[in-house]
């Protein structure tokens, strides 16, 4: 199996409740690296950018709001499958609806408030990762 990177962003509410580590402990338990990491209070531009193909969904606007209301932290990791290696971790989009021990499960309060962000294919991750880091800002990691 190939080894891939996927974007992570770990939301507003998940940064408010004080379990960024634990986020984290969960990726490095499951074997996979993180390589980039920074946190950022995203603009309004930003976050509109970032999740410009749900722009005609009626929760954009609260999706933005929300994405904005405070720092996040936003990471790439990488690993053999990690695409999908992620957004099992991370669970369902609702939480009501995410398997017992994912992170939207153990951390998230609703659907439009649900802790993490995953992409969702290897295209996906290539676009969202160049979205938030330069080339540089990525990191080997071969020790
Ligand atoms: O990839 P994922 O985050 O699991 O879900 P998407 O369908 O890509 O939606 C992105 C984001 O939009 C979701 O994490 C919360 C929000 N959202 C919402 O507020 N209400 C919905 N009915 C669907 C999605
Ligand atoms: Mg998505």
């Amino acid at each position: 199996m190939a080894i891939e990177r996927t974007l992570s962003i770990i939301k507003p509410d998940a940064v408010a409740k004080n379990v960024i580590g634990e986020i984290y402990t969960r990726f490095e338990k499951a074997g996979l690296k993180i390589v980039a990491a920074k946190m950022m209070h995203l603009t309004q531009e930003q976050a509109e950018g970032f999740y410009a193909e749900h722009k005609e969904r009626p929760f954009f606007n609260d999706l933005v709001s929300f994405m904005t209301s405070g720092p996040v932290t936003v990471s790439v990791l990488e690993g053999e499958n990690s695409v999908l290696t992620h957004r099992d971790l991370m669970g369902a989009t609702n939480p009501a609806e995410a398997d017992a021990g994912t992170i939207r499960a153990d951390f998230a309060q609703s659907i439009d408030e649900n802790a993490v962000h995953g992409s969702d294919s290897v295209e996906s991750a290539a676009r969202e990762v160049a979205y938030f880091f330069a080339d540089g800002e990525v990191c080997a990691r071969t020790r």
